[in-house]
């Protein structure tokens, strides 16, 4: 039976960079998951008896919110849900799933890369039938329904059990458990040369992946180790646990410090790679070298028509601002578009559905390409191994010699986290107001050439994006970017871009905060950060 249920609504569920991310405790309160899911199936226009696909990276509280939404899919007039076994599905995966089997839509349970458990944080983020996430357009919608609910439809039966493949009915709706990594890896097998890599594997190349006790575990056992032959043991922290083993799910320098030391090790594995909490993010280690998630981009936009999927080139590139200038120099040489676009995969969404771009990438860890519409941490891993296995070389190798061919991009990311909201407002304000007089202004050795707050319009269909982040790019070919993360539960995060150029393969060796040095105390003076937010040093630099 359906029930209509009387409810009172949130003031703030405004979906962020991507979907709306909360403190579970948050999501606990009554009827907030119902609230928000209600807006969602309030805005999307469905035909009748179309199919939702719904999954999350497993994390607390997954399994609660899987079973909401399927009885609330069941009163909203869907005629067919696809769950992932367990409530298990990585976003790319669920973005290849709403695609293969004509979804109208997804519901995707994950707060990517923030950390788990009951005091941990959650997320709820809606996917079109693109496979990719919802735009402005439809998560502003969502939003204003939900500052004016007064009810949530909801099927009064529980909903089946999903830890088994099989078929169920609530009501007139199929239920349909599926593996959640099959179709997957299927996928992969496609796009990628499997027999060349696991030749490669077979002569003795070691990879360790560290899937961080979040939702690539099962995938990468299944492609890295059944499919492709790789040993026993060479996925670590492979299991999904709902807190991720008390750990971060971010494979950054901080979070996945474990696996980077091994690979610094003389006699530790030739690849490393870590996914984070959802699977849409990469991390890429080389034998005593990490690679920037920007110079990942260019590396695999150069050197995608090694794989079967891109041998006949790719079409263009598009990178998110703040991701550093390296993948344009690549899009030059190779006669392709390149296209500069707001932080947030779902900006990428048009692009690729007209065909303009192949590769898309962003700093904050995230490549990926046409093959879903959402970033894809086991593709990039995949797309390298399958790079190194034609080309017979190494990570380092290969980065030096796109750096001898292009130049080299220096680059970090400086992370202030949790500042109190209206101090990290006033100092973006502040520069804000600074705009207008900052070109020609000279900053130690370096003078502005031009500086401006990004504003996007969306070549496909006209829509524009203002107030994107703080640019200040130097003669020289330097460049600033400020912004405040969309993806924080608590207090504000100023992320600080900072990137210099240098053609010069002499200084290519050089140690990237050196080759920084002077941008990034430029940064502190432009920005103010010392005296308005009282930090001196970031929490994090990527
Ligand atoms: C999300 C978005 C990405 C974005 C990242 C960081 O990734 O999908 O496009 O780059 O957040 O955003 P911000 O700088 O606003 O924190 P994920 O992996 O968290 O879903």
């Amino acid at each position: 039976m359906i029930e209509t249920i009387a409810t009172k609504p949130y003031s703030d569920q405004k979906p962020g960079t991507s979907g709306l991310r909360k403190k579970v405790p948050h999501f606990q309160q009554q009827n907030y998951v119902q609230n928000f899911l209600q807006a969602i199936f309030d805005t999307v226009a469905k035909g009748e008896r179309e199919t939702l696909v719904i999954g999350g990276d497993g994390r607390f509280f997954n399994r609660d919110v899987v079973a909401i939404a399927i009885r609330m899919a069941a009163a909203n007039g869907y005629g067919r849900v696809i769950v992932g076994k367990d409530g298990i599905l990585s976003t790319p995966a669920a973005s290849n799933l709403i695609r293969k089997r004509g979804a109208a839509g997804g519901i995707i349970l994950s707060a990517s890369h923030n950390p788990g458990g009951p005091d941990g944080d959650f997320g709820i983020k809606y996917n079109i039938e693109n496979g990719g996430p919802a735009p402005e357009r439809i998560t502003s919608k969502i939003f204003e329904k939900t500052r004016s609910i007064e009810a949530y439809r909801i099927y009064s039966a529980p909903a089946p059990h999903f830890n088994e493949i099989g078929t169920h009915k609530l009501g007139d709706m199929e239920i349909e458990i599926v593996d959640p990594v099959a179709d997957y890896a299927d996928l992969m097998e496609e796009l990628f040369d499997f027999q060349k890599i696991r030749d490669l594997i077979a002569s003795g190349f070691r990879i360790r992946f560290d899937a961080m006790h979040a939702v690539t575990g099962p995938y990468a056992t299944e492609i890295l180790e059944h499919r492709l032959g790789a040993p026993a043991g060479t996925v670590i922290n492979g299991e999904p646990k709902e807190d991720f083993g008390g750990g971060h799910p971010d494979p950054n320098a901080v979070y996945a410090a474990e696996l980077i030391d091994e690979l610094m090790q003389g006699d530790g594995p030739d690849f490393g790679a870590a996914s984070d909490g959802d699977g849409d993010r990469n991390l890429i280690v080389g034998k005593g070298m990490v690679v920037t998630p920007s110079d990942s981009l260019a590396v695999l936009a150069a050197n995608a028509h090694l794989a079967p999927a891109y041998r006949n080139g790719i079409a263009g590139i598009a990178r998110s601002m703040p991701t550093s200038q390296a993948a344009d120099r690549v899009a030059r040489k190779l006669g392709v578009g390149i296209y500069e676009t707001p932080t947030g995969w779902k900006y990428f969404g048009n692009l690729l559905d007209a065909g303009k771009v192949t590769i898309c990438g962003e700093e904050s860890a995230g490549t990926g390409s046409d093959h879903v519409r959402e970033k894809d941490g086991v593709w990039a891993v995949l797309l390298w191994l399958n790079i190194l296995a034609e080309r017979q070389e190494g990570v380092r190798e290969i980065m030096e010699s796109h750096w001898a061919e292009y130049g080299r991009t220096f680059y970090q990311r400086h992370d202030f986290e949790e500042i109190e909201s209206e101090k990290a407002e006033g100092l973006m304000e502040s520069l804000r107001d600074r705009l207008a007089s900052m070109a020609g202004q000279r900053f130690g050795s370096l003078v502005v050439s031009e500086a401006d707050d990004f504003s996007y319009k969306d070549p496909i269909d006209g829509s524009v994006a203002t107030g994107q982040g703080v640019r200040i790019v130097f003669s020289g070919g330097g460049r600033i970017v400020f912004r405040l993360s969309g993806t924080g539960t608590s207090g504000a995060t100023l992320r600080v871009y900072i990137e210099r150029y240098e053609p010069d393969p002499a200084k290519h060796g050089e140690d990237p905060a050196e080759a920084l040095a002077e941008l990034i105390s430029i940064a502190d003076s432009v920005g103010e950060i010392r005296k308005r937010t009282g930090r001196s040093e970031p929490d994090v630099v990527t």
